[in-house]
């Protein structure tokens, strides 16, 4: 297993559309493995595969993340078959750093997927489960969550995310000269 880098907008991976899985080999396993791991590490509550620089439909979700419980959900080729109801969260990601915003979203999802072990499944999904789902399934196919918002709203975010990658790039380079590099 290993922690991966994830990738930041704008990073063309982010924009496009992950095909399917052909079969769940050993190696998409451990590529499962990977996700989870750098989910965990991030920390997030769910993770795809483009965000790790990985143009396959895979997705890791766990909410239950920084609890006790652990909630881990592995959905490879995962298809949303029913929706209903509406729901508004404050949504952030991982790959856009600093920038969180209400986004609406279905309140219930069914989602239909392959598991680690190859196997169909269904699973009924309400409130933040469902959310992430949808929110990695945009992923999947090349959507953030910033492009469900209005022009304007995306303009002001966009200059406060500059602001924040300005200030991770500032530490960075403060933390490179105390390790003496
Ligand atoms: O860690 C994450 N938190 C989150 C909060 C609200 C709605 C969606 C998410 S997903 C995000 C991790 C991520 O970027 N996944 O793609
Ligand atoms: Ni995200």
């Amino acid at each position: 297993m290993a922690i991966r880098d994830i990738v930041f907008y704008p990073n063309k991976i982010l924009e496009q559309k992950c095909p399917p899985v052909d079969e769940v080999t050993d190696e998409v396993r451990q590529l499962v493995d990977d996700m989870v791991e750098t989910m965990y590490d991030a920390p997030g509550i769910g993770l795809a595969a483009p965000q790790i620089g990985v143009k396959q439909r895979i997705t890791v979700i766990d909410t239950s993340a920084g609890e006790e419980e652990n909630n881990l959900h592995v959905f490879i080729n995962p298809e949303i078959v029913e929706r209903e109801g509406n729901i508004r969260w404050e949504e952030g990601c991982l790959s856009i750093p600093g920038v969180y915003e209400n986004v609406d979203r279905c309140r219930r999802v069914v989602v239909r997927a392959l598991g680690r072990d190859g196997e169909p499944f269904e699973l009924e999904a309400h409130d933040l489960l469902a959310v992430c789902i949808q929110h990695e399934i945009d992923h999947l196919d090349g959507v953030l969550f910033l492009d469900h918002l209005s022009r304007l709203k995306r303009k002001i975010l966009m200059k406060k995310y500059k602001k924040h990658l300005a200030k991770l790039k500032r530490e960075a380079e403060a933390n490179n000269r105390d390790a003496g590099e």
